[in-house]
């Protein structure tokens, strides 16, 4: 009896087999109707995306490259959302200039009442104050503003080939570079500080945000940045979580530290939306060398980091 039952088992196996490859006319298999992730992260197309804006030179609020650059991203956002406007607005600088600033915005499934905010500001600032040779020259900013928006580029594009479940406003905020200590935390994020207080929309919200800045160095490394825990720890944890099972556990570091005034800052204090902020800092190099400085160009840009950080955001996205 057990002899029989053994061969049984051979013998259903087999034909199964037979079932699951072919058909009795020795068709080719049939495609198993499983629906696949068609998207990927692509950093060859993010890294185009900086490139894009370093072409146009400095993205100092007031200059023509700045206007030019408002232009092109506007122009990008139109292509992958599904509306895209620019915010237009007026703030006053540390030297109490009256400076001309524009918020790029672009909504995906702008009817769908769950929302994340993706931001990053796409100005540059007007002097690498940190270079030890020509500290009144300014930057390329290919990390500092050129990276998060080319990872947002990036992600609009992907969102715009398979749209996700929920609602996704992209926020590149300008004139985040303009602050000087002297002056205090208030002189930072001149952009989203106006977008905070006068948001694109009446009574506009979203369940949370992410914030990127200075996402495009070589073996960048980001911390659990302190207002980000403070504000929103289940998100950072959430965030983190899923760099790591995605192999990223390299650059996102799993311990809390600085506390960092950035875009994000504003955001969870004035709007109230709970933001964390993936940024390059760690407590051995800082913001990195290169910060402030014009080694801030293409040479440090590396498609590892994009990738890593580009690939997190967009499953964090597919996933609510
Ligand atoms: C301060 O240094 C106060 N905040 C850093 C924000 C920043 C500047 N991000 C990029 N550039
Ligand atoms: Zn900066």
């Amino acid at each position: 009896m057990k002899r029989i039952f053994a061969i049984c088992l051979v013998l259903t196996g087999g034909l199964y087999s037979c079932q699951d490859n072919t058909n009795k006319k020795g068709d080719k298999p049939k495609e198993e109707p499983v629906e696949k992730l068609v998207v990927h992260f692509n950093e060859d197309s993010a890294y185009n995306f900086i490139q894009k804006q370093v072409d146009f030179g400095p993205r100092i609020p007031g200059t023509v490259a700045h206007g030019l650059t408002a232009n092109y991203l506007l122009d990008k956002l139109k292509e992958y959302c599904d509306e895209a406007m620019i915010q237009e607005g007026e703030i006053n600088s540390v030297s109490n200039k009256k400076v001309p600033i524009r918020n790029i915005i672009g909504s995906i499934n702008p009817e769908k009442q769950k929302r994340i905010l993706l931001c990053a500001h796409w100005d540059t600032r007007p002097m690498a104050d940190e270079d030890p040779d020509e500290p009144t020259k300014p930057a390329d900013g290919a990390s500092d503003g050129g990276s998060g928006v080319g990872v947002l580029l990036e992600v609009a594009r992907q969102l715009s080939i398979k749209k996700p479940d929920v609602g996704v406003d992209i926020v590149l905020f300008d004139a985040e570079d303009m602050g000087e200590s002297e002056y205090g935390v208030e002189s930072w994020c001149l952009g989203s500080q106006y977008w905070a207080r006068n948001p694109h929309k009446p009574n506009y919200t979203a369940n949370f945000g992410i914030l990127l800045d200075m996402v495009g160095a070589k073996d960048a490394r980001f911390m659990m940045e302190s207002h980000s825990m403070i504000h929103a720890r289940s998100i950072v944890e959430k965030v983190w979580r899923k760099a790591r099972s995605l192999g990223h556990g390299d650059h996102f570091l799993m311990y809390e530290g600085g506390m960092i005034t950035d875009d994000h800052y504003f955001i969870n204090t004035i709007i109230r939306i709970p933001t964390i902020d993936i940024i390059q800092y760690d407590l051995a190099s800082g913001f990195g060398e290169y910060w402030h400085t014009l080694d801030d160009n293409m040479s440090i840009i590396d498609k590892n980091t994009l990738e890593a950080v580009g690939e997190t955001v967009l499953h964090v996205v597919y996933e609510e």
